[in-house]
């Protein structure tokens, strides 16, 4: 078996993947397409949790079309159920190729061994799983999460003598989850508390989940600001969390950016908007712009050709100035 590096391809970067694609072996295994012939891909969403999301579908739905790619599209509303669902009606359908965000991490070896068992291929998109059959799938395309809690973190190591808005020697962090059990949860959260390490004034002091909703967010600030003294810091897994605590903190009559500092991953256009007003101090970004590259991997796959098991997409970090500077531009 060939091994494959992982490979780092921007969200532009469909060109270099397929000269990297056409660079790998073929092999026997694969869809029935190909060729001339129209594939036919099934995808089961998440839901529409976030603007990450609705960013992340319409890329799915629009590079579908524009790759001649017939699309079966399905919202599972956040539950892994209702995807288990869809992946196996997809399999019934007898589509060419598979491709799935997985809602959470675990619990997905059962229907992606039927998946196997009917010879179609399965690419994650966005989202890892854990199963003990990496065979299980072809190749997982998108963002390196750890990385992205690390960013977050260094940039408050780095900025730690401003951080400390309560005085008091501590920076006190507040920190509000993605879904439980999902990937960027696991993985930011791992991400940040590593890189936080590096200074023991920076403390987080309470964390809970706000399912990566913005009414999430709120109400889990909401409890933050009752229950706790001294919150120098918010650390939201996602914009629309750090955009509803925003509501909670502006409610309870702090100014969001200087009384408590705001840090958020995805840098969504809403997200660097209230970066860029001071309200938020830095983000991460994440893209949701997987389309194209995942339309180019499914054509590889069908055709029975090997890909890279790894495609991480190459992502930044913004400030104040920066979000600004890449407002008017910003595709989502
Ligand atoms: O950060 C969040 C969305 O899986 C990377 O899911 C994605 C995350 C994204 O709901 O906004």
């Amino acid at each position: 078996m060939k091994r494959f590096g992982l490979k780092r391809i921007g969200a532009a970067g469909g060109a270099v993947l397929m000269a990297t694609l056409a660079l790998t072996a073929c092999s026997s295994s694969g869809g029935k397409a190909g060729g001339n012939g129209k594939i036919t891909m099934g995808f089961a969403q998440v839901g529409a949790e976030s603007g990450w999301r609705t960013a992340n579908t319409k890329s799915i739905q629009q590079s579908a079309k524009d790759a001649g790619i017939t699309l079966k599209f399905s919202d599972a509303q956040g539950k892994q159920e209702n995807q288990i669902k869809a992946i196996r009606s997809y399999i019934q359908q007898k589509v060419d190729v598979i491709a799935f965000s997985p809602v959470v991490e675990t619990g997905w070896d059962a229907v992606l061994q039927e998946a196997k068992r009917a010879k179609i291929p399965v690419i994650l998109t966005d989202r890892a799983v854990k199963v003990s059959d990496p065979s299980l799938y072809e190749t997982f395309l998108g963002s390196d999460f750890v990385k992205e809690g690390r960013l977050v973190g260094e940039w408050l190591v780095q900025n730690a003598s401003t951080a400390d808005v309560n005085g008091d020697g501590n920076i006190n962090v507040v920190q509000i989850e993605g879904t439980t059990g999902s990937a960027p949860a696991i993985d930011r959260k791992t991400g940040f508390e590593n890189a936080i390490k590096a200074d023991p004034k920076i403390k987080v002091i309470a964390s809970q989940t706000g399912d990566f909703t913005r009414d999430g967010g709120k109400q889990v600030m909401e409890t933050f600001l009752k229950t706790q003294k001294k919150i120098d810091v918010l650390f939201a897994h996602n914009d629309d969390e750090g955009l509803g605590a925003l509501e909670a903190i502006k409610a309870a009559g702090l100014t969001p950016g200087k009384d408590i500092k705001i840090m958020t991953i995805d840098a969504v256009h809403d997200g660097l908007t209230a970066l860029s007003k001071g309200e938020f101090n830095f983000v991460a970004e994440c893209s949701p712009l997987l389309g194209p590259q995942l339309m180019d991997l499914a054509k590889q796959v069908v055709k029975g050709k090997k890909v890279p098991k790894r495609v991480v997409t190459v992502e930044t970090t913004f400030t104040q100035e920066s979000a600004t500077k890449a407002l008017p531009t910003r595709k989502y």
